[in-house]
């Protein structure tokens, strides 16, 4: 048998969390020459998965709700803000209107010589943009104590993922519960808010028992909820998709998500598979907040479509350590991992986990992805391509109280040495023992 001895008189740099970074003269397996091979381990066994939790907060009839509560004698009544209604004569529309207006059936953008005809008995003001401008601001302010991860929709509306911090608050209803309270006692308003794992279910949720409502969505109940509403509260789904659908006998969410996905691709190109997925319940889209990038990928296409796990763990690994390369070079730490799949076939999916420390870490980019895809059923097909994507992100320097008691500065450390071999010794030079070339 030929003897292979490319190592000897090599040295190689072992970096284990344990024991820190030591050196050896050769090491114990076949690896290529060159090579210095970086040893993880379930160093991360305190950042645990979460399911996804968002919700969507919607103050009720905010500009009649601000206006009823500086004016108690406008408390009960059918307040109507927007433009000067003139005796009936005026031009312009309503903004919104207290929930006694709406019983007249007066709603936002109405033509405000409709409402009048409607409600003339009504309290017309006009709009105070200032005023509103500042309550919106003390909202916002209450929001930021519950997460810092808020992508702002309008002056009353936002999305809030609170998948990493609803822990500190009692868990994710309480977290919402909260938020509600403190909007009462401090703004003097009410907000309605819905729970759901998806920002599609949240914000259809949200509606559904205002004003001063909450409506959660469990995971479990998610195909349940979405099944019986009306096509129309899909997102994304324009007036004349409606009646081609409808023309179909196709009238709810559950009607929608019986169809085969290649019939809607035909009826809809691309969106098909979009429309077929909300309506299944598959919403990865993230709350986005408004802070720079907003996410690190990398994805690769294998030569030809396989199914062997090993090469793809190990095309996996190697993008977790490219997105923590350069999440790491630009000062970034993200909490949400989504793994891309397509199939023979060109069929995409997407599977997010969101964890509670953010981080830029090869390692558990590398676990939360690999179990996301050993979670993914290919039905028997065969993968074409996989990506990784880390977004929800932070500045690494970001010293935020909710995450500091997960901070771990020895692992810190370790990747710090390996972004300098790295430096010095292209990036090629350090790579884990599972990773294979692709
Ligand atoms: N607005 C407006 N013109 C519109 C819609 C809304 O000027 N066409 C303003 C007035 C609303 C505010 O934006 O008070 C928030 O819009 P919403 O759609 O959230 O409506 P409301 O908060 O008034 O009522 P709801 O309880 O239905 O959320
Ligand atoms: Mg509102």
């Amino acid at each position: 048998m030929r003897r292979y001895r490319p190592y000897k008189n090599k040295i190689y740099i072992c970096i284990t969390p344990k024991r820190g970074v030591f050196k050896q003269k050769g090491p114990s397996f076949f690896v290529p020459a060159k090579r210095i091979y970086f040893y993880g381990d379930s160093a991360y066994n305190t950042h645990m998965s979460k399911e996804r939790y968002i919700a969507h907060v919607d103050m009720d009839a905010f500009f009649a709700a601000i206006e009823q509560r500086d004016d108690p004698g406008l408390r009960g009544k059918p307040v109507i803000v927007g433009a000067d209604p003139k005796g009936g004569k005026g031009r312009g529309v309503v903004s919104t209107c207290s929930y006694e207006a709406r019983k007249f059936g007066i709603h936002s953008a109405m033509p405000i010589s409709i409402a009048y005809r409607k409600c003339a008995h009504g309290i017309f003001l006009p709009v105070d943009a200032e005023k509103y401008s500042r309550v919106s601001h003390k909202m916002y302010d209450i929001l930021y104590d519950f997460t810092p991860e808020i992508e702002p929709i309008s002056i009353d509306e936002a999305f809030l993922d609170i998948s990493a911090s609803h822990h500190l608050f009692g868990g994710p209803q309480k977290l919402c519960q909260s938020i509600k309270s403190r909007i009462k006692d401090d703004i003097g308003l009410t907000a309605s808010i819905g729970l759901a794992p998806t920002k599609m279910a949240a914000k259809i949720a949200s509606d559904l028992k205002k004003p001063d409502g909450f409506v959660e969505v469990a995971e479990e109940n998610l195909l349940d909820f979405l099944r019986p509403l009306d096509i129309s509260k899909l997102w994304g789904l324009g007036a004349k998709s409606e009646r081609l659908l409808r023309g179909m006998n196709i009238n709810t969410v559950g009607d929608l998500a019986k169809m085969d996905i290649n019939e809607l691709e035909d009826l809809f190109g691309k969106n098909g598979a979009h429309f077929w997925n909300l309506a299944n319940g598959i919403d990865e889209r993230e709350v986005e907040t408004a802070c720079g990038a907003k996410s690190v990928s990398n994805e690769v296409t294998f030569d030809s479509d396989t199914s062997d796990k090993e090469k793809i763990e190990g095309a996996l690994m190697l993008l977790c350590e490219k997105v923590s390369s350069r999440l790491r070079q630009d000062g970034l730490k993200g909490k949400t991992i989504t793994l891309k799949i397509r199939l023979q076939g060109f069929y995409t999916f997407t599977r997010a986990v969101t964890v509670e420390v953010p981080n830029n870490f090869a390692d558990v980019l590398y676990k939360e992805a690999k179990r996301l895809y050993n979670r993914f059923d290919t039905k028997g097909k065969r993968v074409r391509l996989v990506g990784v994507r880390v977004s929800n992100l932070f500045p690494a320097s970001l010293q935020n109280s909710l995450f500091e008691k997960y901070t771990d500065k020895k692992i810190e450390n370790i990747h710090k040495a390996v972004d300098k071999i790295k430096e010095k010794f292209g990036d090629t030079s350090i790579h884990r023992a599972t990773q294979m070339e692709i």
